[in-house]
């Protein structure tokens, strides 16, 4: 049956936000708060409004650092059946070891053994939320894990503090059950002037190096890699081909500037297109998660603006990629320039074949005969994605 509006919400969209998305209040380091704080159960209320299927939290955004484990479990109760009398699930949650004080040198990576020892039980206790909810998922964002100076520890020293912590926890979700997978989130820079595992790249290198690497993938979010000059789709791609794409942040951002988490699509249509068009193309089935928030002009109307718009125009891009699959003129060039049919196959490596191969005449003049009309292919898709094709 198909919807009224083509571009509502479904809950196989799998759309979701963090609780600090809606409900951010629009505090930077300028300016001081511009929205009233929500309760986390009235932001529920008004994603299930917006359409969303999902919310995702970190520890403190429900419960205080230093709530009682009645007041934790009477909240996480209540939360409970917000989310289940709106209809909305708990894909996956998170830690803030960022936020408090105790964080300033690091987490996981802090100096002081001690503070790194309150991470993990930080971290743990979240894990514990995050199942009572029923997260499968749980996110970890080193925001703190780097420096302003490399003098006050060694670059290596840090990774391999950040993959004993790693250990731990998988061990914790062993031992406990939980069944949880890790995606770990890279970010170039801010809060801390250089954080540790700058890109999405970094973490691949790093999970294989992890006791159990099957449990750990990737949380790749646009902005941070746009922060870092690179092309984010790639980023996705290469960590989708390495079967390690377990959750995605999706945003805006203006390239070289502060973390901006802009409403998807906002900034970078045509980077935007190429991304939805890629993860529709392999089918990924996780969570889309939007992790944005609203423009600091506007009131809770205006963030239910925001969410509805973050995820329409995921959904209008996702009808662009299906127009663009489709495009008789498009796919026409997509095959000639393939080169299938045309090229020889190099196949696996043999001692004859690389032999055959060495000996081989290469006719350069005739390849460069072959035109690859990309100027034309781009145009095809900017007017696709300008509505007049
Ligand atoms: C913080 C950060 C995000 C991370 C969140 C998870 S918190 O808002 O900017 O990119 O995904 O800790
Ligand atoms: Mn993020
Ligand atoms: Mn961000």
């Amino acid at each position: 049956m198909t919807s009224p509006n083509p571009y509502q919400p479904q809950p196989e969209d799998k759309f979701s936000f963090g609780l600090w998305t809606v409900g951010h209040r629009g505090r930077d380091p300028f300016g001081d708060f511009v929205r009233p704080g929500l309760p986390p159960n009235d932001l529920v209320s008004l994603l299930a409004e917006a359409g969303a299927w999902g919310v995702n939290l970190h520890d403190n955004d429900l419960v205080p650092i230093d709530a009682t484990p009645v007041e934790r479990d009477s909240m996480v109760c209540s939360f409970k059946k917000a989310c289940e009398a709106n209809g909305i699930v708990v894909p996956m949650a998170t830690v803030s070891l960022f936020f408090h004080p105790v964080f300033r040198d690091g987490a996981f990576t802090a100096n002081d053994p001690e503070v790194r020892a309150y991470a993990l039980q930080k971290t743990m206790r979240a894990m514990d939320i995050g199942a009572q909810l029923g997260a499968r998922i749980f996110v970890l964002w080193g925001g703190r894990e780097g420096v302003e100076t490399d003098a006050c520890r060694s670059a290596g020293e840090a990774v391999k503090r950040l993959r004993e912590a790693v250990n731990y926890l998988c061990q914790y979700n062993l031992d406990r059950g939980y069944g949880m997978k890790f995606a770990l989130e890279a970010k170039p820079n801010e809060p801390r002037a250089d954080i540790y595992m700058p890109t999405t790249g970094s973490y691949l290198g790093f999970i294989p190096t992890l006791d159990h690497p099957e449990m750990v993938g990737v949380n790749p979010e646009m902005a941070h890699e746009h922060m870092a000059g690179l092309n984010f789709m790639h980023a996705v791609a290469q960590a989708w081909e390495a079967g390690k794409l377990f959750h995605i942040d999706l945003n805006d951002q203006m390239p070289g500037r502060y973390d901006q988490d802009l409403r998807f699509g906002s900034v970078n249509l045509k980077a935007t297109f190429w991304l939805v068009k890629f993860l529709e193309d392999v089918h990924y089935d996780g969570p889309r998660h939007f992790d944005a928030h609203a423009y600091r002009t506007e009131d809770y109307e205006g963030v239910k603006d925001f969410a509805r718009g973050c995820m329409r125009t995921y959904l209008i891009l996702k009808e662009k990629a299906c127009r663009w699959n489709h495009d008789g003129e498009i796919q026409a060039m997509l095959a000639e320039i393939s080169g299938n049919g045309r090229a020889p196959t190099i196949g696996t490596y043999s001692r004859d074949g690389a032999a055959r191969l060495l000996r081989r005449l290469f006719d350069k003049d005739r390849i460069l005969e072959k035109r690859l009309p990309y100027e034309r292919l781009d145009q095809l898709t900017v007017d696709l994605l300008l509505g007049v094709r």
